[in-house]
């Protein structure tokens, strides 16, 4: 038996759907699984399986420190940035590494299996967005889409309809949706039941977190409980909607806290922001005009008081 573990999002549900679709044309048994949604681990119920599978396939997963530890045959396919791995029976299959280019693991995972179809552009739809089509690989991918009857406009929904899942922190969604994504018809991806429920799921609760907004010396400031990831959709919508500056915090996110601070341009500000947080100690990252953040339940009013005073400063001058 062949164990694909993959990312939880579009593109590592396409990817392992990819996979899926391969093994079954040669009539090799198969199972996919993806680690705990939002944490980069191989916890027990993986492990158990690694044990009793033939070969491993890690797809779309940058966990390489973990997977070179594994003493089994690997193949892992990935196009993230990471050390190259020379070790006997780890087949490590990553264009990006020999400086080529890619749009996304769907794409990569494709070529190893020699399996093209209307998947492999949407995990790129996925990982890159819109701005997909105005890449050099944009017009493969559209033509791709085109010979299975979608749009590019299709791909994306389908690829925002598998992400449901993970926003639901839905481990079981992901993992089901492999299946259905390497056997349905391609115009039934968009009218999948669960993920349309999902969907509609999301947008009620982004509403819902919405009407807590108040805005303070031109920010604008939101503060909810939710146990799903929309923390970077709702910055967003009133980065994009609405046109402010945005700081978002989830106070409750299943037990710990989120932070998410978004400009509408890149500004020093949040490269300070990063700064002053990993300097407290907090688990932070981003890029110059977005930052996150997790942390403690009882560390968020801490947190949120750096915000306000590498923010307020710049605001009220
Ligand atoms: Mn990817």
């Amino acid at each position: 038996m062949k164990l694909v573990v993959h990312h939880w999002d579009a593109d590592g549900i396409c990817s392992a759907a990819i996979a899926a679709t391969s093994f079954d044309k040669s009539g090799i048994s198969w199972k996919n699984l993806t680690p705990p949604v939002g944490r980069f681990e191989l916890d027990g119920r993986i492990m158990e399986q690694m044990s009793r599978a033939g070969e491993l396939y890690f797809l779309d997963l940058n966990m390489i420190d973990a997977v070179r530890a594994i003493e089994k045959p690997v193949i892992f396919i990935d196009h993230h940035n990471q050390e190259k791995v020379v070790k006997a029976g780890f087949e490590h299959v990553n264009p990006v590494l020999d400086g080529n280019q890619v749009p996304s693991a769907s794409w990569v995972a494709s070529d190893y299996f020699s399996t093209w179809n209307h998947l492999s552009a949407i995990g790129a739809a996925g990982d890159v967005g819109e701005k997909l089509f105005s890449t050099e690989f944009g017009r493969t991918a559209e033509k791709i889409l085109l010979n299975h009857g979608l749009t590019r406009h299709d791909a994306l929904k389908v690829a925002n309809l598998m992400d449901t899942n993970h926003i639901m922190m839905d481990r079981k969604g992901v993992e089901k949706s492999v299946r259905f994504a390497a056997f349905a018809e391609p115009v039934e991806l968009l009218k999948r039941e669960e993920w349309l429920k999902n969907s509609i799921k999301i947008e009620e609760e982004i509403e819902d977190v919405l009407s807590g907004l108040r805005i303070t010396t031109g920010m604008a400031w939101i503060e909810f409980s939710s146990d799903f990831n929309i923390i970077s959709k709702v910055a967003r919508k009133l980065v994009w909607d609405q046109g402010f500056n945005a700081v978002a915090v989830n106070r409750d996110f299943n037990g710990m806290a989120q932070l998410y601070v978004r400009f509408r341009n890149p500004s020093p500000l949040i490269a300070r922001l990063i700064f002053e947080f990993k300097a407290k100690g907090f688990n932070a990252g981003g890029k110059d005009d977005v930052m996150g953040a997790v942390c403690q339940k009882n560390r968020v009013d801490e947190a949120i008081r750096i915000v306000e005073e590498v923010l307020g400063c710049a605001y009220l001058s």
